[in-house]
């Protein structure tokens, strides 16, 4: 399989945890996708991706699955034996739900701020740009942070009592946070307690050494903003 991505991506980070937590690393081959050249819009990745988005799973035989919950549900279900997609109907339910949350209310707001609000990937690339969109969506993202911390107030993971693709997608909703400085607020401490314990699991402290970055420069300039919550 090929996982077509950018390494410090916090969309690409979400697939990534979740092939360490399945451990099938070593069944993929990353491809580097330069979203600061536009590499993803172009006509070729286009055709791999209509939505022009990473990351991309490509199986053996060519087909390709975008999107990173349908692609956590395919790498999940492909042992038989299900741990981040829920194992009864209820825990599916509830993960997929939640997960959905977390894009609505956290990583999508974010990264809607950071390609409206902020200079984005550069002129080049961000082609459209509507500020005053982006700044509501980074206030949907604090008031999402702000819910978060009340679901992890009681229960110890997103959907409930184990560990899912849910806390996934709230892991890169505040990868992107830390990316664009946009800080988890202080009063928010079950969410940064939360997220300290998330940066203990080696899926999630490894997940930019599954591949050797072919941009030196910009991704130590991704990595060093990537500080998560102040
Ligand atoms: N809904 C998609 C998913 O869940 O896979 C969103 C994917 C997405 O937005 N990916 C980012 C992207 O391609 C990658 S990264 O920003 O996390 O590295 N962004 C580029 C763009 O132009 O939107």
């Amino acid at each position: 399989m090929k996982i077509y991505d950018w390494p410090t991506g916090p969309y690409p980070a979400r697939v990534r945890i979740a092939l360490a937590e399945k451990n099938l690393q070593s069944r993929v081959q990353f491809v580097s996708v330069d979203l600061w050249k536009g590499e993803h819009k172009k006509p070729e990745f286009l055709a791999r991706n209509y939505s022009g988005t990473l990351p991309v799973l490509e199986l053996d035989d060519g087909t390709f699955i975008a999107e990173c919950t349908a692609i956590t549900e395919y790498l999940d279900a492909l042992d038989g034996a299900p741990t981040l997609t829920g194992r009864s109907p209820r825990e599916k339910g509830l993960i997929h739900m939640m997960s959905k949350r977390a894009e609505l209310e956290l990583l999508d707001a974010i990264s809607v701020y950071f390609h409206h609000a902020t200079p984005g990937l550069g002129p080049d690339v961000e082609i459209y740009q509507n500020a005053e969109w982006g700044f509501r969506q980074r206030d949907k993202a604090l008031k999402g942070m702000h819910y978060f911390d009340g679901i992890l107030k009681r229960q110890p993971f997103v959907a409930g009592e184990v560990f899912s693709m849910a806390d996934i997608t709230v892991i890169g909703g505040l990868i992107f946070a830390g990316l664009v400085k946009l800080p988890v607020p202080a009063e928010c401490e079950a969410l940064q307690a939360w997220y300290a314990r998330m940066q203990e699991r080696p899926s999630v402290r490894n997940r930019l050494m599954m591949s050797e970055p072919t941009e030196a420069s910009d991704t130590s300039r991704l990595v060093a903003a990537d500080r998560g919550p102040a």
